[in-house]
């Protein structure tokens, strides 16, 4: 189920994006800088994922995340943007955000409207929401990425 080059560890801050995830969509994305996207291992095709993800070694929350060029809105630059499924009181730039990506979803659609994205986006969580509750993938929340502090780099499994 988990795909190429999956799970996948990353580590970074997070940056400014084009500021469209709450304001447009009501789906905030905690965007990457651009050194981590370039570390994505180079078979992780772009499309939508979705794991597990932390805020400065806090608890371990699911995730979605979408990885590419946005076709709807064409963006130039490649990027990776995760939506965390829990409420944060506010603004969470410039924390340390870690994910692991255990799945794929979908390759990324050019939506006809922005109705469209958002319920696509929308299907997205529900959708990961319970794929996340088997056993296999459940058990990355508890991973020693999440509590130890080693490097991405080397942890494959
Ligand atoms: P930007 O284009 O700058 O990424 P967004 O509209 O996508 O702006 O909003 C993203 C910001 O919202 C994140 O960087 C983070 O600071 C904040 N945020 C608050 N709650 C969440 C959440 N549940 N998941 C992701 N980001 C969140
Ligand atoms: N943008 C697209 O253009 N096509 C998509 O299929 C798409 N799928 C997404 C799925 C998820 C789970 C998330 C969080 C975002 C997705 N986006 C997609 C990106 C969306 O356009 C982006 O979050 C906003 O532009 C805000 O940066
Ligand atoms: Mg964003």
């Amino acid at each position: 189920m988990s795909g190429k080059g999956l799970p996948h560890f990353a580590v970074g801050r997070i940056v400014k994006g084009f500021g469209r995830g709450s304001k447009e969509l009501g789906i905030p994305t905690a965007n990457y800088s651009p050194d981590v996207v370039e570390n994505l291992p180079k078979n992780v095709d772009t499309g939508v994922y979705f794991g597990w993800a932390s805020i400065d070694r806090g608890d371990v929350h699911k995730m979605v995340m979408s990885i590419g060029w946005n076709p709807f809105y064409q963006n130039s630059q490649k990027s990776m943007e995760t939506h965390i499924m829990h409420k944060f009181p506010g603004d969470l730039y410039g924390a340390e955000l870690r994910v692991v990506i255990v799945g794929f979803l979908r390759p990324e659609v050019n939506f006809d409207s922005l109705e469209d994205l958002i319920k696509g986006i929308n299907g997205d969580i529900e959708n990961a929401e319970k794929l996340l509750e088997n056993a296999d993938l459940a058990a990355y929340r508890t991973h020693k990425f999440f509590t130890e502090p080693i490097d991405p780099a080397q942890l494959t499994s």
